[in-house]
């Protein structure tokens, strides 16, 4: 038995894309920064009596056909023919619509490779990570990660860029809408990849990874807010303009980005990033966070996050 625990992490660069479905390739590298409340722990179990596995989540009985693509791997890796039971907790306070697949398949990487007994190394846990689900690659890191874009399943993982860090920088969740998205991260990808304005998409992003890595490097929030901000909208730019257009923006996501404008003209380091859903996230420091959390409060829900670790046995 081993069990192991990973925690969520946010895009500052997204991935929005894929090059091969079947090794989950990105069309582009990406930069996360893993964070400090929300956390998955995932108990992997080998006995001879089971005849496929078995995955349990928050308690209860469970399929996710990720989970056994790669288990297969890991036999296919290691030769052995033994059937896994999973047991999966999200630790997520008392909110949905928050659970991720980046902290669940870290956490499941290094307790499937233990198990089994894959090597442990962060690259080689990134690559397993990100077969279940490509952001999971960088959750395997504390603090600062770049994703790899790569051209297969080798060259594909996730490195540390900074970490252990705390320079100051917090994210702060807004939780303006609890209910489930709508439309998945891997088929919102697959029609924003129809946008024609996608390969522009792409020599963005390869500029903004640059900057983005520098901005890092030199602690320097502003930068980091500001080249995160046009990130995120240039990836939802692209789902309105997709052959089938759609948008993750909903409800109050527009008034909460507008709220943050204002305290940014107003000197205040607050600056918007939007995943696949429509609760806006604020990147700012500490010393102004609480100024923000009070000035968001009244949209719903407000989570104030540091920079976490990687993942961990537990
Ligand atoms: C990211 N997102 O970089 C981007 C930004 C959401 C928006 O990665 O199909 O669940 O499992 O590889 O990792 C969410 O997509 O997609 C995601 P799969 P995943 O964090």
């Amino acid at each position: 038995m081993t069990q192991a625990r990973a925690y969520t992490n946010i895009a500052l660069i997204k991935y929005w894309g894929k090059s091969d479905i079947t090794w989950n390739l990105p069309t582009s590298s990406s930069i996360g920064l893993t964070l400090d409340q929300l956390y998955t722990d995932t108990r992997v179990d080998l006995t001879d009596d089971l005849k496929q596995d078995l995955f349990i989540l928050d308690g209860q009985l469970a399929s996710n056909p990720r989970i056994s693509k790669v288990l297969d791997f890991v036999r296919q890796q290691t030769g052995s023919h033994k059937y896994a039971k999973i047991t999966s907790e999200n630790h997520v306070p008392n909110s949905a619509g928050l659970a991720s697949s980046a902290s669940a398949f870290a956490a499941f990487a290094l307790a499937a490779s233990d198990s089994y007994g894959l090597p442990t190394d962060r690259p080689s846990l990134s690559r397993l990570a990100r077969l279940g689900s490509g952001s999971a690659s960088r959750s395997v890191y504390g603090g600062f990660s770049i994703w790899y874009q790569g051209y297969d399943h080798q060259s594909s993982f996730a490195q540390s860029i900074l970490d252990p860090v705390d320079f100051g920088i917090r994210v702060i969740d807004v939780l303006t809408d609890k209910k489930t998205k709508k439309i998945p991260s891997s088929q919102g990808m697959q029609r924003a990849q129809s946008s024609l304005d996608y390969s522009n998409w792409l020599s963005q992003s390869k500029m903004q990874i640059r900057e983005m890595i520098a901005a890092i490097k030199n602690k320097d929030i502003e930068k980091i807010g500001l080249i995160a901000e046009r990130n995120a909208m240039g990836m939802h730019a692209l789902n309105r303009s997709a052959d089938k257009p759609f948008d993750y923006f909903a409800g109050e996501t527009w008034a909460v980005i507008n709220d943050i404008h204002r305290l940014y003209h107003a000197g205040i380091p607050a600056f918007a990033t939007i995943d696949a859903g429509p609760n806006v996230k604020v990147i700012t420091d500490s010393r102004s966070c609480q100024k923000v959390a009070d000035q968001l409060k009244n949209f719903g829900e407000i989570l104030i996050q540091k920079p976490g670790p990687g993942v961990v046995h537990v």
